[in-house]
């Protein structure tokens, strides 16, 4: 069974003496703050820094530390690195694939530049680092059902162009430098805070505009399916990733996933839940990224060697995120 309440996390505290001191960059992005709370549940609400160039709201100021960095100023970042001590670093700032389309040169700097940064840094201060990669890191060559996890990449998207830059640097600074880098690859990921310039977004929007207005018109088509997980699976995939030792991993870079659906499979889930909603589809330039991206994701190898398993199928994201979307528009 399932805890389905988020904010419970159970995760087994940290028992060294010693907890890693974690920064989290681009930590107002979806994943960031959600992720701050589950690790200060495991290593202590001290020992993980959030950090963005936004200025943060009351809440999030109250939950732990946040201080600015911006991934792009290579100094700024040693200096914070060296002040808190920092071991391992997560670095979320990234734009994701629709976004990505509408400002290139933008990507380029947040999602390549950025990246360099945080390698050479994490180089020169021996800090683990995570970066995480995605379903878009791969394009219409691969294998879209399954996608394995080393194949074909040649993705269309920038965003998925910046993913298979970082993957490949990471591993070469890995095998060229020691570097202690993990990625693993995530589907689209769902969670109630509100969406961010995805692809895979639309199976968070309509749960809010469901339960704000009864109806919701889809950007995708009504079968195309595509690799997703909830957020809470997420961030233990990369909490209980980052544990392993690094001898103990055979890869830098994983597939993890949960569940395939399509739209019309998800709608059919929330009607078990709510009645009473329209659903009508429109599809835009983001169907043409969705058609290039792995339908079913093979994780088998992220299963064998680090003992990975989903803990919430369709069923359960469902009941969950009618739970906190409601909580949150409330
Ligand atoms: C997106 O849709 O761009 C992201 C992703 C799958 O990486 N959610």
């Amino acid at each position: 069974t399932v805890n389905l309440s988020i904010r419970n996390y159970s995760v087994n505290k940290c028992k060294s003496n010693k907890a890693p001191k974690i920064l989290i960059t681009g930590g107002l992005g979806q994943l960031g703050v959600e992720c701050a709370r589950y690790l200060r549940c495991k290593y202590g609400q001290e020992n993980v820094i959030l950090s963005d160039i936004i200025k943060p709201s009351e809440d999030i100021v109250n939950d732990g530390p946040y201080i600015f960095v911006d991934i792009l100023d290579f100094k700024g970042l040693q200096k914070v690195v060296v002040n808190h001590g920092v071991d391992w670093l997560i670095h979320f700032s990234a734009l994701l694939s629709a976004i990505g389309e509408q400002n290139v040169p933008l990507a380029v700097r947040v999602n390549i530049e950025g990246v360099h940064n945080v390698i050479e840094l994490a180089k020169q201060y021996n800090l683990r680092l995570f970066v995480p990669s995605t379903i878009g890191a791969f394009g219409p060559d691969s294998p879209r059902n399954p996608t394995p996890n080393v194949t074909v990449q040649r993705p269309r998207t920038i965003y998925g162009v910046s993913k298979v830059h970082a993957e490949l640097l990471g591993e070469y600074y890995y095998h060229r430098f020691g570097l202690d880098f993990r990625c693993l690859r995530f589907p689209g990921v769902i969670s109630s805070d509100p969406p961010g310039g995805g692809t895979t977004d639309y199976a968070i929007a309509v749960f809010h505009e469901v339960l704000r207005k009864g109806k919701y018109q889809c950007y995708l088509k009504p079968d195309t399916r595509l690799p997703m997980m909830h957020v809470r699976d997420a961030l233990r995939a990369l909490s209980e990733f980052l544990e392993v030792p690094n001898d103990k991993l055979v890869r830098r870079v994983y597939n993890v996933t949960s569940m395939s659906f399509t739209p019309e499979e998800l709608t059919a889930a929330m009607s078990k839940h709510i009645s009473d909603f329209k659903i009508t589809y429109q599809p835009d330039s983001r169907q043409d990224i969705a058609d290039s991206w792995p339908q079913v994701f093979d994780d088998s190898e992220a299963r064998r060697d680090w003992n990975w398993k989903h803990e919430i199928d369709l069923e359960n994201l469902v009941t969950l995120m009618m739970k906190e979307v409601k909580e949150k528009i409330a």
